[in-house]
């Protein structure tokens, strides 16, 4: 049996995978209220084929529960935000997590960290609570790291085809580890120490990052000289070396926008690209408002009342919000006091999570004259028909109706 620690938005699906394919799986979270929601038969976030996935793991018998169990195996799988003053990883629910799972596990266990991490914190953080606990590392504990890559919205598919890295303090620790992930993997699973898989997630987040930030940087010189930089970026694409990404709002998610801090803040002076991708990528919720201030005065709008923001979540066709530029944006007009009037909708967020949220399409647009395209929903991509009339700031290159402005 393993005990899956914490079911967010990675522990949740891996237990779920783990469970379809025949692992017996208990999984645990401190949150009532979310387990009370997965055993009433329920999953607790939308995702693509999650709950298909779900369905076959309770028929496997699945549980969830609150209390850690006593078992050989644990995966911790908790947020670990970063400390936005000093940008470095905040451990601290890690370091309960393994300390909660020392409360119960038997001598031998070993216990797998999952939550991305900066390099060298398993070093830091983990190995001194377990040995603070009297155990001895190797022998009466044994440690691994397995980051995730499933992408948000393709979760289900990549946690089965995606490659993967284990990292161990011995070969035979991470050889056990692999075998427990190709129940279900079937990529490639490379076994690494620690520290070098520590590493690698955090330096695969901070390639896509950089990558994106040089399309936003491009998006920035292009509208200063008036060139198209769509047009610019599909054409150097034709070239067999380049593969330029897109450039949008900005960069959400609690991935992309949050792991190259982790290597700004471990080394100052030293991460310099890494620093100025993070700063590019920062500045498009403020470059999009800027974009929707001149186009407002060039159509003689003067009401803020009139401007509907579609999209609220990170990116297109997922419900997660963190760290999304919609609400960087909204962040941004309060602090210069100018918020409060600008109409949002999003067909993902039920809830009403900022001011003049609208719940449904129709009644968005009858309210408003600009609409900004933050997020490529499918929904909107479907019906762009509907902007008809409207003024159209394009964040995303989806829509191709006369007239629509773009970044
Ligand atoms: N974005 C752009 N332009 C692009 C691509 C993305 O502006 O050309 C924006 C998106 O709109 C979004 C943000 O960047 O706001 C990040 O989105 P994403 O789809 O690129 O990535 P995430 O954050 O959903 O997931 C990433 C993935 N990492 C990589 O692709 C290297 C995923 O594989 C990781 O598992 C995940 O981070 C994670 O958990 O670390």
């Amino acid at each position: 049996m393993i005990n899956v620690v914490g079911l967010g938005y990675i522990g949740l699906p891996t237990a779920l995978m783990f469970a379809a394919h025949g692992v017996e799986v208990v999984g645990t979270d401190y949150n009532k209220t979310l387990v009370d929601t997965l055993n009433a038969g329920k999953t607790t976030f939308e995702e693509e084929g999650l709950d298909e996935l779900f369905l076959e793991a309770a028929a496997k018998g699945i549980r969830f529960s609150h209390e850690y169990q006593r078992t050989d195996l644990y995966i911790v799988a908790v947020p670990t935000p970063y400390d936005k003053a000093s940008k470095k990883v905040d451990a601290g629910f890690v370091e309960k997590a393994v300390e909660d799972v020392l409360e119960v596990c038997p001598k031998g266990a070993t216990i797998v960290v999952e939550s991305t991490v900066s390099p060298g914190t398993i070093d830091k953080h983990v190995r001194p609570v377990v040995e603070e606990k009297g155990f001895v590392i190797g022998e009466d504990i044994h440690l691994a790291h397995a980051p995730e890559r499933i992408i948000p919205g393709n979760m289900v598919y990549e946690l089965k085809h995606n490659s993967r890295t284990i990292g161990a303090d011995s070969r035979e620790v991470g050889e056990k580890v692999r075998a427990l992930y190709s129940s279900f993997c079937q990529g490639e699973i490379v076994v690494t120490d620690i520290r070098t898989a520590e590493m690698t997630k955090v330096v695969e987040n901070t390639f896509r990052d950089i990558n994106i930030a040089f399309a936003n940087e491009l998006a920035k010189i292009c509208r200063s000289d008036n060139m198209d930089v769509y047009e610019i970026i599909r054409i150097a694409n034709k070239h067999p070396r380049v593969n330029i990404l897109t450039p949008g709002p900005g960069v959400g998610g609690h991935c992309i926008s949050v792991d190259p801090w982790f290597l700004v803040g471990d080394y100052p002076g030293l991460a310099n690209i890494i620093l100025s991708a993070r700063k590019i990528n920062d500045s498009m919720p403020d470059f999009v408002l800027e974009r929707i201030h001149h186009i407002m005065q060039e159509n003689h709008m003067t009401d803020v009342g009139r401007v509907g923001l579609y999209g609220l979540t990170y990116k297109e066709n997922v419900d997660d919000m963190r760290e999304s530029p919609t609400l960087q944006m909204l962040q941004s007009m309060e602090r210069h006091l100018c918020g409060g009037q600008i109409k949002v909708y999003d067909p993902y967020v039920a809830r009403d999570v900022v001011r003049n949220q609208y719940h449904d399409l129709e009644s968005f647009l009858q309210d408003v004259d600009m609409v900004v395209l933050l997020v490529g929903h499918d929904e909107i991509k479907e019906h762009m028909e509907k902007l008809k009339g409207k003024v159209i700031l394009d964040t995303r290159h989806i829509c191709f109706l006369d007239g629509t402005y773009r970044l």
